[in-house]
């Protein structure tokens, strides 16, 4: 079974959102396999967010990342990747398609509400960076 990795980002938290946005993961069919709550640090979002070092937005998005409280979660399911992807929807909120929680519930490109693992690989990744082995 394939595995994921999902973040529900501060904006979301702070709209009281994590029992909406989980529902809709477990309704699409994924598995909860574990999640826990915590301030990121500077170190781990550099670890998660690495290949955006260079970017102009990254400053802005580790700041708003450390704002407040996330929501860590390990999900799985058949086509776990992809799956969360789709039903998290597109960077943009506006440009996402209806019924995804970014359109829902995101503001923003940088307060959009969740993040997922864009493939396999990176799934791996970030999983070992925020669950460990
Ligand atoms: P995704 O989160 O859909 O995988 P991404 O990997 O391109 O998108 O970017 C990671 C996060 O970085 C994204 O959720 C929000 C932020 N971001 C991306 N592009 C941005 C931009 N142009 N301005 C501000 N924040 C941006």
């Amino acid at each position: 079974m394939e595995k994921t990795l999902i973040l529900i980002k501060p904006d979301a938290v702070e709209k009281k959102l994590i029992g909406t946005i989980i529902k809709m993961y477990e309704e699409n069919g994924l598995t909860i396999e574990d999640m826990y709550m915590c301030v990121p640090t500077e170190e781990i979002l550099a670890k998660h967010y690495a290949e955006h070092i260079e970017r102009d937005f990254y400053k802005g998005l580790v700041e708003f990342m450390m704002s407040g409280k996330i929501v860590a979660v390990l999900a799985s399911g058949e086509n776990a990747v992809s799956l969360v992807r789709k039903i998290n929807g597109a960077t943009n909120p506006k440009k996402a398609d209806p019924c995804t929680i970014r359109y829902l519930y995101g503001s923003g490109v940088q307060m959009n509400a969740v993040h997922g693992s864009a493939v396999i690989e990176d799934a791996i990744r970030e999983i070992e960076i925020w669950f460990g082995n």
